[in-house]
């Protein structure tokens, strides 16, 4: 793979780098996306599934998707993107900005990870806001309730109309400015705030580059648009940085 040599330089004078990662990262892992061709929300709506209002209608429901992607989660290993991410460690400060849910980053053994959606192997209860690890719960194939006060359990993860965790999203905005690369990498970037990561990163003079499989509406943001899947993009752009440093 030819990369453009203005790239090229933009590595060679880079320090902090951050990643912006979407579903499509982990699609090579076996984890689907929400959107897109194979995504799972063409089959199902996300407003009947991922909000409160739904959970709440209906919480046995919501609890079994979980319950179900939990299971396709924890089968998953880290693929080559995820694992190229973390050896950028050696090279630059760097920081993972997720949108994603599933610790794939995290297994993978990056370092600063700031999860913006939550992660779907923590759970707390709606009313007491206790947190739960998944083996504090009892499984009955209902969903669970709190043994401190009754309420219902719900999975620690971001839904439509809810805030995301304000001191995470704060840390990710400032190493947005402060980059000189931002990756943005398997996403559709149609989901706010945290689709302002990159734009804030770029305001801030950061040089954008897009890694994905099909063009999106952000392309035409970006510095740099690289067709193809993470697993295999991330490792060439590491052999690239590899050349560059030793
Ligand atoms: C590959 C590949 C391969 C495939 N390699 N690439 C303007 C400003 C602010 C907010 C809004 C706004 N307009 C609308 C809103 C509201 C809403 C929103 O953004 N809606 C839009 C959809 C229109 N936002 C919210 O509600 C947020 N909260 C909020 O705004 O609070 C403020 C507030 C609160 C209260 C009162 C008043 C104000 C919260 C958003 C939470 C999103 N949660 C979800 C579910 C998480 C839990 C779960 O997993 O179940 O997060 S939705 C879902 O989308 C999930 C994802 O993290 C998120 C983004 O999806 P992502 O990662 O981009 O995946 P896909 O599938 O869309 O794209 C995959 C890409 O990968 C594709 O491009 C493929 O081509 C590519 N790909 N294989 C590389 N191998
Ligand atoms: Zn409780």
């Amino acid at each position: 793979m030819i990369f453009p040599d203005k790239f090229l330089e933009k590595i060679k004078e880079a320090k902090s780098i951050i990643f912006f990662t979407g579903a499509g990262i982990s699609a090579e892992s076996g984890i689907s996306t929400f959107r897109g061709k194979d995504g799972i929300w063409n089959k199902l709506k996300p407003e009947e599934l991922a909000n409160f209002d739904a959970f709440l209608r209906n919480p046995d429901m919501v609890w079994e998707w979980y319950q179900y992607r939990r299971k396709i989660v924890n089968e998953a290993l880290p693929n080559a993107g995820h694992i190229a991410i973390k050896e950028f460690e050696k090279y630059f400060d760097t920081k993972v900005v997720t949108q994603n849910v599933d610790n794939l980053h995290g297994r993978a053994g990056s370092k600063t990870i700031y999860e913006l959606h939550g992660n779907i192997e923590r759970n707390y209860c709606i009313n007491c806001n206790s947190f739960f690890n998944l083996d504090e719960i009892e499984l009955t194939g209902e969903v669970p309730k709190c043994d401190k006060c009754g309420g219902l359990i719900r999975p620690d993860v971001v839904w439509f109309g809810e805030m995301l965790p304000q001191e995470t999203f704060m840390n990710a905005e400032i190493s947005a400015q402060r980059c000189d690369i931002c990756f943005v990498v398997g996403t559709s970037a149609v989901v706010y705030p945290a689709a302002y990561i990159p734009h804030t990163a770029k305001s801030a003079g950061a040089y954008l580059v897009e890694i994905n499989i099909e063009k999106t509406d952000f392309s035409s943001f970006a510095d740099l648009s690289l067709t193809g899947t993470a697993g295999e993009i991330l490792p060439k752009v590491l052999e690239e940085v590899k050349k560059i440093f030793i």
